[in-house]
């Protein structure tokens, strides 16, 4: 981190004790383009161990004290005044837009919406899915890999998301990508090819969470962005207690029972999701939204 400085402050969330800043390598040359990074701090969750050793903790100052309420700044040492960092380095224009705060607007996407802007827009932006691949290649993370199944149509790679510490199961968070390489996202889907794929990727992920980390399937939240970040499917798995849920939360559970009704459920329904005004996706219903608003 101290390889960096700092440029400007892109977003923060007081309710998530979470700051993202843009920063630049401090070798940079003027022109650079290649020295953008994007650096995100977070307050991490509190362990039961770690709050027992901050009622020990002597170095502090009193806030306010009024009747039986006092307010503290306490001083710990480590590892009590861990702060986490994630770097993203190099940081592309789009990386850094996605974490910059922005206003928000509902997109209703029809079929043919996806078809003529939505789809439009993703091939044209070329993405790039090198840790993706990465996994699925056994080449990187490999070590953190909790389940695979090898079969190239209904087989997937289960691990940690980068959001989580691998820990602590209160905050629990994996993500199984899916060996085939050619489902972008829930507009993709087709009952007829991949209702055994999701099925088998669903039970078999709860199966290994609920013995791996104790927990029962009620805990267990699985879900699909719509839109998501990355078009190579993938599923979150979160613990109930972790992550609020979002707009682009679709339940896997009721994806697999649309399906069932319908095979082609997700090419006839109409999907929200939200734009913020610095996507590229926003360019493709600029004039949707601008005339909305007059
Ligand atoms: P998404 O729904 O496409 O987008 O999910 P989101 O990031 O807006 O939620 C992609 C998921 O993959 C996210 O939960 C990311 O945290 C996670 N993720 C992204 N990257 C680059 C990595 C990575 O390199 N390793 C792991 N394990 N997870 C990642």
């Amino acid at each position: 981190m101290s390889q960096f400085e700092f440029v400007r402050i892109l977003n923060e969330n007081s309710s998530s004790k979470l700051i993202v800043l843009e920063a630049k390598h401090i070798e940079a040359k003027e022109d650079e383009t290649n020295s953008k990074a994007v650096v995100i701090f977070e307050k991490p969750h509190f362990s039961l161990d770690e709050s027992k050793g901050l009622l020990t903790v002597n170095d502090h100052s009193l806030q306010f004290h009024n009747d039986v309420f006092r307010k503290f700044s306490l001083y710990p040492g480590k590892p009590l005044n861990t702060v986490q960092g994630t770097l993203i380095y190099p940081a592309t224009d789009a990386q850094i837009s996605k974490y910059t705060f922005q206003e928000q607007f509902i997109v209703d996407e029809s079929y043919e919406d996806w078809v003529n802007l939505t789809e439009p827009y993703i091939k044209k932006s070329a993405f790039n899915y090198q840790w993706v691949y990465n996994i699925l290649d056994h080449k990187k993370e490999t070590e953190r890999i909790v389940l695979e199944d090898t079969d190239p149509e209904s087989g997937f790679v289960l691990l940690p998301d980068m959001k989580w510490d691998g820990k602590t199961v209160d905050i629990m968070y994996l993500v199984a990508i899916t060996h085939a390489r050619d489902i972008q996202s829930l507009r993709s889907l087709d009952g007829d090819k991949h209702l055994k794929m999701l099925q088998n990727l669903l039970e078999k992920c709860l199966t290994l969470i609920e013995t791996k980390y104790n927990l029962t399937r009620d805990k267990i939240r699985a879900y699909v962005h719509y839109q998501p970040t990355y078009y190579h499917f993938h599923v979150h798995f979160n613990h109930v207690k972790n992550q609020q849920m979002t707009m682009r939360d679709h339940s896997l559970k009721n994806v697999i029972e649309n399906l069932k009704v319908d095979k082609d459920y997700y090419k006839k329904v109409s999907l929200e999701f939200l734009v913020k005004k610095n996507e590229g996706l926003y360019e493709s219903y600029k004039n949707r939204i601008e005339s909305a608003s007059q």
